[in-house]
């Protein structure tokens, strides 16, 4: 079967006019069709657990179908796939629901109402095995009983013969998953679980136009959550889809309490629980989080890899998103995976905030590059002074510690734009989020080229974050639009010989481009001294992409000590030298301390690994001087 594009009626009159162009262009082997009579799949809050629970246990009767997914507006375009239902009821993206108390026993029937072999993963007692399937063919029913086992946060998958990536289905079988959560015995405290599905056109991340969704929509399309200030917000997130996610909050820091996959729940001990703004989900991973709002205001919850968020690699949207220029609706400059999150004061009501004064005052100028005008950059004016980059990452901007800035933004592009503070903790208007962003009737506006915007904030922690653009990213932020932001605490300066900043970006939106490190393909030396202690702070603000980072000395990793993550401190873990090896995804930040033992040359290697593109860059360590 090959992936069909449907289209509503109201869409149709546009396609005749326009289908020849769309399709010439839309690269995908999706087809425009006008047959509407495949029955309509609904999309699944994962708010009503499938089955009857009586004493003997659950007992469940799923169907696979085929059907017509709508991930935007019930009216807007679908897709034919396969997908999960409960017998006698709608069927549902993604699939019903399985939530039990731990060791219940579970009934289940599946009927394969396509006309394809089907294989089941994950109907069994956890924790369990990946490869401990049911072979289900076309037209054939199965029953299993198995005890749930033990509590977590798990799902069951499936395939149907279509084209997978990692053993995971991206097309017409790429919606064949549902939550299967398994509650400990006792009062469980309310949650929400949320399951990312990811349709694609083709293999590879970096050519494929995709359909990502949370709970069967994509942003705008997706729910809207809201909580009361002091909420203790727990989410499940499920990530059953061949792609991997770095879950980034605005705004505030969260914690993960569990992680595992489809088959196991490893709960994080309290000794190694942080407070972290990104997380990576791996292919396949889940897990579950802690977020306490201190903040009324709208919030995003959102994937990092800019074309899970785009509407240039979104199937629906690339062709009208050629140039940036239809950038003009804020609800519509993201789709995919982005959640909008709603916080209201406790007793409902819209809380003034009172701005806190400045006490230090600078501006923001984002300009065409006088040499490149396709290229972007920031330049920072204070007290007369200009700081500019040569485009990349702009001038680190260095804050003070709960000291109030007023940052004055200035946009002299011809398209608009925004400023986010990544992972600093602020008013949600000042947090640069277009057309959602702020709190009660106040919303965040884009600065359209010529205008302004003043952010105000006093950021309460000292550590390493990042600035960006959060308006047409997949474009702007490869063009430059991205720089460090360090907060140091109060009374302290920054000293650049003992405190490194290294940066990690792409200047190409796909794949085209190439990796760089503050800026550059071929980074200059660094001159370490051996005794000293130095601060390394690592930044990746790729567009997709995650990178795995080694420091290597005559053929050993060096070794080094983590101290922050995402601009938090790792306390209260005590600092414990490890192995110089970890990746990092884009939107996160790792600080580590380290001090070189001897004189030599330390190689710090830097690898892409879908891309196959790399940097290296030598420390040169000299002995130490007494
Ligand atoms: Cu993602």
């Amino acid at each position: 079967m090959k992936a069909k594009l449907f289209i509503s009626d109201a869409l149709l009159h546009f396609l005749i006019v326009f289908a020849p162009a769309l399709l010439a262009a839309a690269r995908a082997e999706a087809t425009v069709i006008g047959d509407l009579s495949l029955p309509r799949i609904a999309a699944n809050t994962n708010q009503c657990a499938a089955g009857i629970l009586s004493k003997d246990g659950l007992t469940v009767e799923l169907e696979i179908r085929e059907g017509a997914f709508y991930p935007e507006d019930e009216s807007g375009p679908s897709l034919q796939v396969f997908a999960f239902a409960e017998a006698g009821k709608q069927s549902q993206i993604p699939g019903p629901m399985i939530r039990i108390p731990q060791d219940t026993w579970v009934h289940v029937t599946v009927h394969n109402l396509i006309a394809r072999d089907v294989l089941i993963h994950g109907m069994h007692t956890r924790p369990g095995e990946n490869d401990d399937t049911i072979d289900l063919a076309a037209g054939a029913t199965r029953d299993v009983t198995f005890s749930a086992g033990a509590p977590g946060a798990y799902y069951y998958w499936a395939t149907a013969g279509g084209d997978t990536l990692g053993g995971r289905p991206y097309k017409e079988d790429s919606q064949l998953h549902g939550a299967f959560i398994v509650d400990p015995r006792g009062a469980v405290a309310p949650d929400r679980v949320f399951v990312i599905g990811m349709w694609r056109d083709r293999p590879l991340a970096q050519e494929s136009f995709d359909v990502p969704v949370i709970n069967g929509k994509s942003w705008p399309y997706t729910e809207r959550l809201k909580y009361p200030l002091g909420s203790e917000v727990r989410w499940v997130w499920l990530n059953p889809s061949g792609n991997v996610h770095p879950m980034h909050l605005h705004g505030s820091y969260f914690q993960v309490l569990s992680a595992g996959d489809a088959e196991q729940s490893d709960p994080v001990p309290p000794s190694r629980m942080r407070d972290v703004s990104t997380n990576f989900m791996a292919v396949g991973g889940t897990m579950t989080t802690l977020w306490k709002p201190e903040r009324t205001g709208r919030w995003i919850f959102h994937c990092h890899i800019l074309t899970h968020i785009s509407p240039e690699t979104s199937a629906f949207h690339h062709e009208s998103m050629h140039d940036g220029g239809q950038h003009t609706d804020p609800m519509n400059h993201m789709a995919g995976l982005v959640m909008g999150i709603t916080i209201v004061a406790r007793d409902g009501r819209i809380m003034a905030h009172k701005s806190p004064k400045a006490e230090r005052k600078l501006q923001l100028v984002i300009a065409k590059d006088n040499s490149n005008p396709k290229k972007y950059t920031y330049s920072i004016l204070e007290a007369g002074q200009v700081t500019q980059t040569g485009g990349g990452p702009g001038p680190t901007l260095v804050l003070t510690r709960n000291q109030p800035v007023a940052i004055h933004i200035t946009n002299q592009l011809d398209e608009a734009t925004s400023v986010h503070w990544h992972g600093i903790e602020l008013e949600s208007y000042d947090d640069g989020v277009p057309g959602w962003g702020g709190d009660g009737p106040r919303v965040t506006p884009m600065i359209a080229p010529g205008k302004s915007f003043d952010a105000l904030f006093a950021p309460p922690r000292a550590g390493t974050f990042i600035y960006h653009t959060h308006m047409n990213d997949l474009f702007q932020l490869t063009s430059g639009l991205y720089a460090p932001l360090i907060v140091l605490p109060e009374g302290t300066t920054f000293h650049p010989e003992g405190d490194k900043i290294f940066v990690l970006s792409r200047n190409g939106k796909r794949t085209d481009g190439e990796l760089l490190l503050n800026g550059s393909a071929t980074p200059a030396p660094l001159a370490f001294r051996a005794g000293v202690r130095y601060r390394l702070r690592f930044i990746d603000i790729l567009a997709n992409n995650s990178i795995v980072i080694n420091a290597v000395q005559d053929g050993k990793p060096v070794e080094w000590t983590p101290i922050a993550k995402d601009g938090a401190d790792l306390a209260p873990v005590p600092p414990f030298a490890i192995p110089a090896s970890f990746t990092i995804a884009p939107g996160e930040t790792y600080d580590f301390t380290f001090t070189p033992e001897k004189s030599g040359e330390i190689e710090f290697k830097y690898d892409l690994l879908l891309l196959d593109e790399h940097v290296r860059q030598v420390a040169k360590t000299t002995a130490e001087v007494r």
